[in-house]
């Protein structure tokens, strides 16, 4: 295993909100993902204020906190310096990854998603500690994409970056393997956790299949 992927210890990463849990208690499906596998969670709120965006970060770092998971916050960099994020998720029509890091100096996990293969020679790449490659397929859950990388995809940027890559788009266990040996070191899930029945299970399938293509590696 080579330096950056004991440097990027994340591998099931779930992206949570209120409106993915469908009437359900956001903090009851994190704390179930957390007590299933899922090692780092993002706060994706794109329908709120930045009041209540901030009241729902500082509870759920509270209680993810208690389990020493890292909470990063999608694109909103007020909320995540108020709460004291570990780090902040920006997309390419964002606030770029270099205005972050001036901005934010404490931001330890600067995510940054690669959602075209011209962003590929884009500068901002270098301030980002991680890329997101958004989406692998077509989901539902986010339908504003411009790319869909596929499997092939994850090999391609695999091949033109050392930076740690975390899968997203209709990510789940039946395709966590395949796409963990295509190059992506973390997979990042939305429905196949929050729509799930059983979130707990539902983590503990995906991390399975996770593990078992690290263990190959
Ligand atoms: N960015 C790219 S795809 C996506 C985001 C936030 C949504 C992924 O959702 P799901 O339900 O896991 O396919
Ligand atoms: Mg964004």
């Amino acid at each position: 295993m080579n330096s950056i992927m004991q440097g990027f210890p994340y591998k099931l990463y779930l992206v949570i909100g209120e409106e993915y849990c469908h009437g359900r208690d956001l903090f009851w499906v994190a704390e179930e993902a957390v007590k299933g596998g899922v090692d780092l969670v993002q706060l994706r709120e794109k329908h709120k204020s930045t009041a209540e965006f901030t009241l729902i970060a500082q509870k759920l770092k509270r209680l993810l906190d208690s389990y020493n998971i890292p909470l990063i916050i999608n694109d909103n960099l007020n909320v995540a310096m108020a709460i004291g994020a570990t780090g902040i998720h920006v997309g390419n029509s964002d606030t770029p990854p270099s205005e972050i890091k001036r901005l934010w100096p404490e931001c330890q996990l600067l995510g940054y998603s690669i959602e075209s293969v011209e962003q590929l020679d884009n500068r901002e790449i270098q301030f980002a500690d991680h890329l997101g490659i958004s989406p692998v397929f077509s989901t539902p859950t986010k339908t504003d994409t411009i790319t869909q990388w596929g499997i092939q995809g994850i090999g391609l940027i695999h091949s033109l970056t050392d930076k740690p890559l975390i899968a997203i788009g209709r990510m789940s266990a039946s395709n966590a393997y395949d796409v963990i040996n295509a190059g992506a070191h973390c997979i990042a899930v939305v429905s196949a956790i929050c729509s799930a029945e059983n979130p707990k299970q539902a983590a503990i399938e995906i991390k399975n299949e996770i593990m078992k293509a690290y263990a190959q590696k």
